[in-house]
């Protein structure tokens, strides 16, 4: 998260930076925007056909070199050339180019854009930069051209949402929803369901006036509609979450108490021998971490230690960052080795994760079972039986884990890509919903209803940026890298 105060992203500034990772590479794109921005370009580059470039349509490619110094010597009069190059050096070539000149507001951030592609490499791109900044640009902060789209209107918050998702993806199915979504799908759908919250909140503004008896009728026919645009929030709630969980990855956390098979297992689930297996108990002494797909979803997936009780600094040490990572994990994969009843540390386990979302693995499979799958208490997930040493019924867990990851009943429509800010506004619009339907359950009068519809319709005008504060943005542009 960068640190940036929000009064720095001065819209009069023109800004510039690298729009391309500086590391070795074919090309490298160097991105300009504001008033000056063509000027600026103008100074620094030399067309191969003689042109004045401030003068040239927008949207079009010019090929030319990057200079070091005024063009004026290059394309003045002869004479007037002539006797400057007594004085003056010749300009120092830096780089081929080409320039794509975008004139407003027919572009990223609805102001003169100009972009120089260059070669790749820190020394070129760095170098292009400082001659941009020297002519009067100012290095642009954090997702200031985004920002400016924003504020011109182009976009709002729920598509910059969109293209941080883009930027962020880690998976196919997560690109092709984040594309969706800067392409505008969820702004649409949530405007629908603005539209019918306005709707009905101007029906009760109209009924506050009426005699009791015609609202009673009114109210039931309120009820239904209320409930409905609840359940379309209470949806969107859920398939945000798993927008970050494609965004980020489900953290899944293998659990289980010592030698039960959780390493043979992590190993199993990445088709690679990761990490050590030994028969010792206690061999796992720290959390490790790996990052692969089931079916298109990424998950982030850990191998912990199995032991409960410290036995010494280094096991404390992993048994507290197990703990941690328990509490934020998204599916847990609970281990039991199927060759042995349950016992104390099994059950003290189970008893751990009966609020969690997880998959049960009786792993063992190949060898004679002594656990009851009747027997195990408290857990409502599914069970798999598996053989991590002899890879048996690793298709059914893969599956276990998808399903369990990925809800059921969610639209595509409904899988939206917030951040905790807009999260938070629309978990406060559907809880004004749901307090509305209760008080017309309750009967009490139209004009505590009309409130809470009130104060639904405003958090959800905040999702997509109707209402901005300092705060939301400094947090949301804080999150993107420099040059978006
Ligand atoms: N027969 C059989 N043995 C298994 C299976 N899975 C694991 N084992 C064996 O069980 C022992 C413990 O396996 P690990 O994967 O190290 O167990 P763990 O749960 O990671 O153990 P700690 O790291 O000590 O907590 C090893 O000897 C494995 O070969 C299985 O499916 N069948
Ligand atoms: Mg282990």
């Amino acid at each position: 998260m960068n640190n940036f105060k929000l009064k720095d992203y001065n819209l009069a500034d023109t800004i510039a930076a690298p729009a391309t990772y500086p590391g070795r590479s074919a090309l490298g794109v160097i991105k300009i925007s504001g008033k000056q921005a063509i000027n600026i370009v103008s100074r620094v580059f030399l067309p191969r056909r003689k042109k004045n470039i401030k003068k040239v349509k927008s949207h079009t490619l010019h090929y030319g070199w990057i200079i070091e110094s005024p063009l004026s010597i290059v394309h003045s009069p002869q004479k007037k050339q002539k006797s400057q190059e007594k004085n003056q050096k010749l300009p120092t070539i830096i780089d081929e180019v080409l320039i794509s000149v975008m004139r407003g507001p027919a572009s990223y951030t609805r102001e003169d854009v100009v972009e120089i592609s260059s070669h790749g490499g820190a020394v070129v791109i760095n170098k292009i930069l400082e001659l941009v900044l020297g002519e009067g640009g100012r290095l642009a902060l954090p997702g200031e051209f985004t920002y400016r789209a924003l504020v011109k209107g182009r976009i709002d918050l729920l598509q910059a949402e969109g293209i941080l998702s883009i930027v962020e993806a880690k998976s196919q199915d997560g690109l092709s929803l984040a594309a969706l979504q800067l392409k505008g799908e969820a702004s649409q759908k949530i405007r629908k369901i603005k539209e019918q919250l306005k709707d009905v909140f101007t029906q009760t503004e109209a009924f506050i006036n009426f005699p009791e008896d015609e609202i009673n009728i009114a109210a039931g026919k309120i009820k239904t509609t209320v409930t409905a645009i609840e359940n379309q929030l209470s949806r969107l709630l859920e398939g945000s979450k798993q927008a970050q969980v494609l965004k980020e990855g489900a953290r899944c956390v293998i659990c289980g108490k010592t030698n039960v098979g959780k390493s043979t297992l992590f190993n199993c689930l990445l088709k690679q021998e990761r990490v050590i297996v030994s028969k010792m108990p206690g061999t796992t002494r720290d959390v490790i971490e790996e990052v692969l797909t089931i079916k298109g979803l990424p998950l982030r997936i850990y191998d912990t230690a199995g032991l409960l009780e410290p036995q010494d600094f280094v096991t404390a040490q992993a048994i507290d960052r197990t703990m941690l990572l328990f509490n934020e994990a998204d599916l847990i994969i609970f281990v039991l080795d199927g060759t042995h009843c349950l016992n104390k540390d099994d059950l003290f386990l189970l008893e751990k994760i009966k609020d969690k979302t997880a998959v049960m693995v009786i792993n063992k499979a190949d060898r004679k079972q002594k656990l009851s799958l009747s027997n195990i208490p408290n857990f409502k997930g599914p069970k798999v039986k598996f053989s991590a040493l002899k890879n048996i019924g690793l298709q059914s867990l893969e599956e276990a884990i998808y399903n369990s990851i990925c809800k059921e009943g969610l639209d595509r429509q409904d899988i939206v890509f917030l951040n905790q800010y807009q999260r938070q506004v629309l978990a406060n619009s559907r809880d004004s919903l749901t307090k509305a339907a209760r008080l017309l359950e309750e009967g009490y009068t139209i004009d505590f209803v009309n409130l809470a519809l009130g104060e639904g319709l405003d958090n959800l005008g905040k999702l997509s940026g109707e209402v901005l504060s300092e705060e939301i943005l400094e947090n949301i542009f804080g999150k993107f890298c420099i040059g978006k």
